[in-house]
């Protein structure tokens, strides 16, 4: 007999195939995600193959260009190539209609980031296609944002040490990620490391299937964010496709099921791996538990598979483990009805009910009468520290748990005076200071084709100001015994307020931040949608 391959790092569960039933339940399921608009139209999907080909096109251009300005024969800058790869849910087949494509550029080492932001940007402005442009050179992977014929495309460069770049070059030699700096190593870990994820799951379509109802799932209970300590896109594709290794021949809805299933008996913290940690050629860290504390401190890990292994999840708190194991459970006895039919996979993407939830709320407040530009960044550097927040509070005694909501409110408005804008500074995040804002000044809604620079122009032509405020939560689980009836989140508030105002680019008469208890009674509705109503205060009953 000749052995099968084992996919993972130990045997599968079970190699059964599916029953009927389970054949039956996996079409209700891909029924559910298509009522969900999870899926997009082929003939949508062909514009992004069409437009993907166009991409690779103006890569070999790029390429060719820059090879020949570096004073390269015809012939050898032929073929120096050039090729894209593409990471994130397009690569997975996990996209919807809403996706971006992420792709990577990928050149040959005579050719720079800087000709990438110089040469490739201008064929890019070149195309009629082309409907916004924003590079970002500076970011901590520089990319280059577009709109082309309707599609959203993230481009990011990865040049290699090697002197051509051919079309049926893959990315798994670990040998290539030598001589090249830390950016590119970084632009090159994505395509790897989703590559690597798709050959070791056994079967693409359970996963595929599989994957889109997790991060729907994910999604709708507002546990889907690394930044704010819970998996993101990439953890929860490995987390499916473990199992999908340990049910080898099982269907999507099956894989479902068991995701639940396994992830409520894991043994956290020991890691989801989905094969062994390879060494490579590099001078890098690798994660290892066993030889450094920061790994050992790790909760929830999910490696990832291309070398060098990291920590997808190392954001994971003890107050967002819990959340996420809470949410396990939820799963776990919703399959368990939909199984006896009580209940149907719609159930399963019920949105959170985070606003109700808690007694109480923290609102970090972070506002700007500063540049809109200034108020982006200010906004990302609170954001990105919320985390920091959240450990310091779920440390304190009486504190069961600090749950952080996933997404910031973000609010423009244009104040008349200084007067309201220091009204706004006090008010703002309470039910207050949302009527106040409603009474007396004007909201601005600002997207991505506003043209800010000139509203900031034509708002201080009037003599007026304009404000930014953004909104993210804590809502606090607390259990307050004795005398201690109130407990002291100064202190951690305090901190969190100087890790932010050490920021290199704070400026004080601009960049305000505060953090207000806020009752449950008293949360702005801004928090909930039209259809949902405020919570009821309970009225105490004489027994
Ligand atoms: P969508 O279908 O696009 O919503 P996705 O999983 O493709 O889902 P993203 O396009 O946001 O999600 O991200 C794709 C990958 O790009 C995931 C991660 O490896 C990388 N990535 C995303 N955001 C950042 C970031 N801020 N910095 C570095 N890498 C990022
Ligand atoms: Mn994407
Ligand atoms: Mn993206």
């Amino acid at each position: 007999v000749k052995p099968k391959k084992q996919y993972g790092v130990t045997e599968p569960i079970s190699i059964d195939g599916p029953t009927k039933e389970e054949i039956n339940s996996n079409d209700l399921m891909i029924q559910e995600l298509r009522s969900q608009n999870s899926f997009e139209s082929e003939i949508e999907t062909e514009k992004r193959r069409k437009v993907l080909s166009i991409i690779q096109q103006l890569t070999q251009t790029f390429v060719y260009n820059v090879s020949r300005r570096k004073n390269m024969s015809e012939g050898m800058s032929k073929d120096a190539g050039g090729k894209i790869f593409t990471f994130g849910s397009y690569r997975l087949g996990v996209y919807g209609p809403g996706s971006d494509i992420d792709t990577l550029v990928c050149v040959p080492k005579h050719v720079s980031r800087e000709d990438f932001f110089n040469d490739f940007e201008e064929l890019l402005r070149k195309r009629p296609e082309l409907q916004k442009i924003q590079p970002v050179p500076d970011a901590f992977v520089p990319i280059i944002k577009i709109v082309f014929d309707g599609i959203d495309i993230d481009l990011i460069c990865g040049r290699l040490d090697i002197p051509q770049v051919p079309l049926d070059l893959t990315l798994e030699d670990n040998n290539l990620l030598r001589n090249i700096d830390d950016r590119d190593l970084r632009a090159l870990n994505g395509t790897r490391v989703t590559d690597q994820i798709l050959q070791l799951v056994p079967q693409k379509t359970s996963f595929r299937h599989a994957l889109r109802t997790i991060k729907l799932w994910a999604q709708r209970r507002a546990i889907y964010a690394n930044m704010f300590g819970f998996p993101g896109g990439v953890a929860w594709a490995m987390l499916v496709a473990r199992v999908c290794q340990l049910y080898p021949n099982a269907i999507g809805s099956t894989i479902v099921s068991k995701f639940f299933y396994i992830y409520l008996r894991w043994k956290w913290p020991q890691p989801v791996l989905l094969k062994p940690i390879e060494d490579g050629p590099l001078p890098v860290r690798i994660w290892n538990p066993k030889i450094y504390g920061q790994d050992r401190g790790h909760r929830m890990p999910v490696i990832t598979p291309a070398y060098p292994s990291m920590c997808a999840t190392h954001n994971i708190t003890a107050s967002t483990q819990k959340i996420i194991i809470q949410e396990l459970s939820r799963g776990l006895e919703i399959m368990n009805e939909i199984q006896i039919g009580r209940k149907n996979w719609k159930d399963l993407f019920e949105k959170h009910d985070y606003f109700y939830r808690y007694k109480y709320y923290l609102t970090i407040i972070a506002t700007s009468n500063g540049t809109y530009e200034n108020y982006i960044k200010w906004c990302g550097m609170v954001e990105s520290k919320l985390r920091l927040l959240v450990l310091k509070i779920e440390n304190i005694n009486g504190v069961v748990l600090a749950h952080p909501y996933v997404k910031p409110f973000m609010k423009s408005f244009i104040c008349k005076n200084q007067d309201d804008l220091n009204t706004m500074n006090q008010l703002y995040g309470t039910i207050q200071g949302e009527e106040f804002a409603k009474d007396n000044l004007e909201e601005i809604k600002i997207d991505e084709d506003t043209d800010t620079v000139k509203l900031e122009e034509n708002v201080q032509k009037d003599g007026k100001f304009l404000l930014h405020v953004m909104k993210l939560y804590i809502g606090l689980e607390l259990d307050l015994q004795g005398k201690e009836k109130k407990m002291n989140i100064q202190v951690p508030c305090t901190e969190f307020d100087s890790i932010c105002k050490s920021w290199v680019n704070y400026q004080a008469d601009i960049c305000l931040l505060s953090i207000k208890h806020v009752k449950v009674w008293d949360l702005p509705n801004d928090v909930y949608d039209e259809n949902e109503k405020r919570p009821i205060k309970n009225k105490k009953r004489k027994t």
